[in-house]
C-alpha cells in the first residue's frame, strides 16, 4: 500500500492583497470535471478564479463558467438559509427558519412516514454527476434508510448507464479515449502515443466536457496531428474540421454502427489477432452484420453509403484510433445494444488499452464510489421493494442498482407498488430538465405529503412541490474529493457563505440525528470523518488500481494523485480477479456477442430498431409531425438548468434557441431570431430560430432545461414556455430497461404570433391542466 508522496507545488499563498489556493472544481454550479484552479480570496470571499497553470489535467485552461464563477457565488438569488413553506405549494412564499428547525421537522415526517408506511415509501433523487455523486445515494441508503434513490426522473436512465452498462456487459470494464490524461507529465510521457484518427461520435466534447472528459484535450491531439470522423446531425465545430462528417438522422446510430462494423468485418479491415486471441462471438457478429448492408444503412441514416464505406475504412486503417462519444447514443431505446456495437467497432480494430486507443477507466486509486454507495446499508428485504420497471428481466434480477425514474413516476402516479409519501430532491430540477415529459412530472411531484429540495438557488421544481429547501454550498465552500475518472483530485473548503451547507455536512448531521447507532458506530462526527471513509472505500474485486489507506486530509495536502500505469492489462492480468490474462466476462473475452445481455433476454448481438416515433415507426403522425427533433444540444453558458440567473451567460446567451436548416426556415417564413413554436402530439413550446445552412433539412435541434429566474416565482418562472420536455415521453425505455428517446421524436414547427402565443405553456400546465388541445 503506497502512501502519496507530498504534491510538490505550494496550495496557498499571498499575492499582494489575495490569498491564492489551489483547488479544485467540481460543482455547484456545475459540470462533470474537476479542472484545477487558482482562487483569489480577499475579505474571506471568491475575488477571481483561473486556471491552474501547473496542473497536468487542464494546464490553466477553464471554461467561461469557471472563469464567470464569483458572479453565481454573490448571486442575490443564492438560498441563504433553510426556507419553510407558508404558502400553498407553487405561491413561493417562504419563511426563513434554521438550520435545527429544519432538522426537527425532516426527523419528525421522515420518523412518521418510516413508522407508518415503511422507509421505502422516501424516495431520494439527484441529478447528474456534478459534485453529488454517491452523496444522495448515501443518504437515501444510510440516512433515510429507504432503498428508493434515483436520477431525477431520468428516462430509462438514459445518460451515461447505458454505455457504461453496455461496456461492462461486453468487456466486465468501461474504457475511455486516451488522451493521456493518466500520466503526469501529459503528452510527453513516453509510454503514450497520439491517435491517428479519433471517431467523435454523438458528441461536442469542446461545449460539454462529458464524464470526466476535458474536450481541449481533441484540439490538442488535433495540433499533433491527429484527424476526425464526426457523427452527428449538425456541423459542429470540430464536424467543420474533419476528415469525415456523417451527418445523421438522429435516432439511428445503431444502424449506421452496424454498418460499419459490416465494412469492417467484410474488407477484414479489424486486428485478426486481437479478435482471434481476445474475443468471444465475432463469428455470429459476422453473420449478424450481413442483415445491415451500406447501402440498407445509409437509407435509414440518411447518410451516402460512400461516405459511410470511406470513414469505416479510415478509421479501421488509423492505429491507434480512439473513439469519443456521448449521450445521444445513450438517448435510444436500444442505445445499450448501439453502444456494444460502437465499442466493437473500436475494440476489434485493434484499440482496446493501447496508447492513443481507448484504455480502461476505473476510479482513481480504486476508489469504488456511485450510486451504490451505501446500499450495503439496506437489507435484502428491503432492497427487493426498490422502485424498478416490473418489464425488464434486467431490472426484475435485481442487476441494476438504482431505483428507475419511470417505475418511481409510475408509483406516484398510480400508488403501485405502493405510495410514494415523501420526495427528497438534492441536486436535481426535475420539471426543468431531467425528467421527459415534464407537465406530468408536474402533476406528479406534488402528490406526496413531504418534499425537500436542496439546492443552490430557488428552482422551478422546488416552488412547484417542496416544503423545505434547504441551502447548499458552492465549490470552494466545501470538501470533497474527486476519483471519477483518474487522476484523483481534493476538493477544499476555502470560503463560507451565509448558512449554506454542503451535501456532505448535511449528510453527516442528518445522519447523526436519524441513524444515530451507524454514524456513531462508524465515527462520522464530520465530513471529513465521512470523506477519509469514502477515499477508502474500494472495489474487493479489483486488484488494480492499487488501493491505498490514506485520510481525507493527507489526500488535501497532495492535492491531486496518479496511479501507477500500464497498458494492455488484458494481457497482463490486471483486469480478472483471478489475475490470470483476459476480461472480467464470463468466458474471459471481450464479447462480441454478449452472454450478460443475453440472461437477461435481451439479444446478445447488436441490433437496431427505428425510434418509437419517427418517419419510418409512424408515418402517419410523421405527416403532421414532419420534422425529426433532437433536443439538449449543449451550450457553452449553461450546464443543464444553471447559470440562467447569471447577467453574463444571459448576455451572450439570453433566449433559448432552436437550430434549424436556413433554407428550411425560408420555406415557412422563418428569420433567424423569430420566435417559432415546436410542437408534437403531446405538447408545445417556443424558442427562438438560429439558422445554420449546415443543419440537416430535415432535422429541427431545440435547446433543452430553459426557465426563466426574472420571471415571477409563481408562474413556476416560466418553466414550461421553452421546455423541450414538453415534447418527449416517459416510459419509452428498451428492453434493458435503459435507453429513452430524448434526442430522437417528430416534430412540427410554425413561426410565433401575438394570436397563437396568447396561451403560454407554463399556463396551460399550471392553470389549464395541461395541453388539451394538442392531438
Ligand atoms: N430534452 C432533454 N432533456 C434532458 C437532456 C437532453 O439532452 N434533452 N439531458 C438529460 C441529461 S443527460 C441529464 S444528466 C439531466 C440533468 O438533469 P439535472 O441534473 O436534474 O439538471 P439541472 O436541472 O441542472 O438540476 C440540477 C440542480 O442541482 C443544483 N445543484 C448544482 N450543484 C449542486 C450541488 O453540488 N449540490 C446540490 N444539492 N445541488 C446542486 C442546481 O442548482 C440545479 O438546480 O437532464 C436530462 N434532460
Ligand atoms: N456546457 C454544458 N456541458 C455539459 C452539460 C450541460 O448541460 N452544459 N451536460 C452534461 C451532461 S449530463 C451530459 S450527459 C453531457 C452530454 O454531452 P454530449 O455527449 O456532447 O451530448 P449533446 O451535447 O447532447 O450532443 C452532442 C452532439 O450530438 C448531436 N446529436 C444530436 N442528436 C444526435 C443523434 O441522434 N445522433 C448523433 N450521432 N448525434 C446527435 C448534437 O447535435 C451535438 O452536437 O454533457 C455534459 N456537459
Ligand atoms: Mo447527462
Amino acid at each position: 500500500m503506497t502512501k502519496p508522496a507530498e504534491y510538490h507545488l505550494p496550495l496557498e499563498w499571498q499575492e499582494g492583497e489575495y490569498t491564492v489556493y489551489r483547488n479544485h472544481h467540481w460543482s455547484g454550479p456545475g459540470c462533470h470535471n474537476a479542472c484545477a484552479i487558482l482562487v483569489y480570496v480577499k475579505d474571506g470571499k471568491v475575488a477571481k478564479v483561473e486556471g491552474d497553470p501547473e496542473s497536468p489535467y487542464n494546464q490553466g485552461r477553464l471554461c467561461m463558467r469557471c472563469l464567470n464563477m464569483v458572479e453565481a457565488y454573490y448571486h442575490s438569488d443564492r438560498i441563504k438559509w433553510p426556507l419553510k413553506r407558508v404558502g400553498a405549494r407553487g405561491e413561493n412564499k417562504w419563511e426563513r427558519i434554521s438550520w435545527d428547525e429544519a432538522y426537527n421537522i425532516i426527523e419528525e415526517k421522515v420518523t412518521a412516514i418510516k413508522k407508518e408506511y415503511g422507509p421505502e415509501a422516501i424516495v431520494c433523487m439527484e441529478g447528474t454527476g456534478r459534485n453529488v455523486n454517491w452523496q444522495v445515494p448515501m443518504m437515501a441508503y444510510s440516512v433515510f434508510g429507504t432503498p428508493n434513490f434515483g436520477l431525477g426522473f431520468l428516462s430509462g436512465d438514459a445518460c451515461y448507464l447505458p454505455r457504461c452498462a453496455a461496456m461492462y456487459a461486453q468487456m466486465g470494464d468501461a474504457t475511455i479515449a486516451d488522451m493521456s490524461q493518466q500520466f503526469e507529465k501529459r503528452y510527453d510521457d513516453p509510454n503514450w502515443k497520439c491517435p491517428e484518427v479519433v471517431l467523435i461520435w454523438g458528441n461536442n466534447p469542446l461545449v460539454s466536457n462529458g464524464d470526466g472528459f476535458l474536450g481541449h484535450w481533441i484540439v490538442d491531439v488535433m495540433k499533433m496531428g491527429a484527424k476526425l470522423i464526426v457523427i452527428d446531425p449538425e456541423a459542429t465545430w470540430l464536424a467543420s474540421r474533419a476528415e469525415y462528417f456523417l451527418q445523421i438522422r438522429p435516432g439511428t446510430d445503431g444502424a449506421l454502427a452496424l454498418g460499419m462494423l459490416n465494412v469492417i468485418i467484410n474488407e477484414e479491415l479489424y486486428d485478426k489477432e486481437f479478435v482471434e486471441k481476445w474475443t468471444y462471438g465475432f463469428d455470429e457478429l459476422k453473420e449478424r452484420v450481413q442483415e445491415w448492408p451500406v447501402e440498407k444503412v445509409a437509407e435509414i441514416t440518411w447518410i451516402p453509403a460512400d461516405l459511410i464505406k470511406n470513414a469505416a475504412r479510415f478509421f479501421a486503417k488509423a492505429s491507434p484510433a480512439a473513439l469519443q462519444w456521448g449521450l445521444p447514443i445513450d438517448m435510444h431505446p436500444t442505445g445499450i445494444t448501439t453502444a456494444v456495437a460502437i465499442s466493437t467497432i473500436s475494440s476489434i480494430c485493434g484499440n482496446f488499452d493501447v496508447p492513443g486507443g481507448n484504455i480502461v477507466a476505473r476510479q482513481g486509486r480504486n476508489i469504488a464510489i456511485g450510486y451504490m454507495t451505501g446500499a450495503e446499508f439496506i437489507s435484502e428485504e428491503l432492497w427487493a421493494k426498490h422502485l424498478v420497471p416490473k418489464d425488464t428481466p434486467m431490472h426484475n434480477q435485481g442487476v441494476m442498482g438504482t431505483a428507475q425514474g419511470d417505475a418511481i413516476l409510475e408509483a406516484l402516479e398510480t400508488n403501485t407498488p405502493y405510495t410514494v409519501k415523501m420526495l427528497w430532491f438534492q441536486s436535481t430540477n426535475p420539471i426543468a430538465c431531467m425528467g421527459a415529459e415534464a407537465p406530468r412530472i408536474y402533476n406528479a411531484i406534488q402528490k406526496p405529503d413531504f418534499n425537500v429540495v436542496v439546492d443552490l438557488f430557488m428552482t422551478p421544481t422546488a416552488v412547484a412541490c417542496a416544503d423545505l429547501v434547504l441551502p447548499c454550498a458552492m465549490g470552494n465552500e466545501r470538501n470533497s474529493v474527486r476519483p471519477w475518472w483518474f487522476p484523483v483530485r481534493a476538493i477544499n473548503k476555502i470560503t463560507e457563505y451565509e448558512e449554506c451547507k454542503s451535501d456532505e455536512e448535511l449528510l453527516v448531521e442528518l445522519g447523526n440525528r436519524l441513524n444515530p447507532e451507524l454514524f456513531k458506530e462508524m465515527g462520522w462526527k464530520k465530513d471529513t470523518d465521512l470523506l477519509t471513509w469514502i477515499c477508502n472505500v474500494i472495489n474487493p474485486e479489483w486488484n488494480w488500481p492499487e488501493k491505498w489507506d490514506a485520510t481525507f486530509e493527507e489526500l488535501q495536502k497532495q492535492h491531486i494523485s496518479f496511479d501507477n500505469w500500464s497498458y494492455r492489462k488484458h494481457e497482463t492480468g490486471l483486469l480478472r480477479t483471478d489475475g490470470e490474462p483476459g476480461f472480467n466476462t464470463p468466458t474471459g473475452k471481450l464479447e462480441c456477442s454478449c452472454l450478460a445481455l443475453d440472461s437477461f433476454d435481451v439479444d446478445p448481438l447488436p441490433y437496431w430498431e427505428e425510434p418509437p416515433e419517427s418517419p419510418v415507426s409512424t408515418p402517419v403522425l410523421a405527416k403532421e409531425y414532419p420534422f425529426v427533433l433532437t433536443t439538449g444540444r449543449r451550450s457553452w453558458e449553461f450546464f443543464h438548468s444553471e447559470h440562467r440567473q447569471l447577467p453574463t451567460m444571459r448576455e451572450f446567451h439570453p433566449d433559448p434557441l432552436v437550430t434549424i436548416n436556413t433554407e428550411t426556415a425560408a420555406k415557412m417564413g422563418i428569420q433567424e431570431g423569430d420566435w417559432v413554436w415546436v410542437e408534437n402530439m403531446r405538447g408545445r413550446m417556443r424558442q427562438r430560430a438560429k439558422l445554420k445552412p449546415t443543419m440537416h433539412p430535415n432535422v429541427i435541434s431545440a435547446e433543452h432545461a430553459w426557465w426563466f429566474p426574472e420571471q415571477k416565482g409563481e408562474n413556476l418562472f416560466g418553466v414550461f414556455d421553452s421546455n423541450a420536455n414538453n415534447l418527449t415521453k416517459m416510459g419509452q425505455y428498451g428492453p434493458t430497461g435503459y435507453g429513452a428517446p430524448y434526442k430522437c421524436t417528430i416534430c412540427k414547427i410554425y413561426k410565433g404570433t401575438e394570436e397563437n402565443s396568447k396561451v403560454m405553456p407554463t399556463e396551460e400546465v399550471i392553470k389549464k391542466g395541461g395541453f388539451g388541445y394538442v392531438k
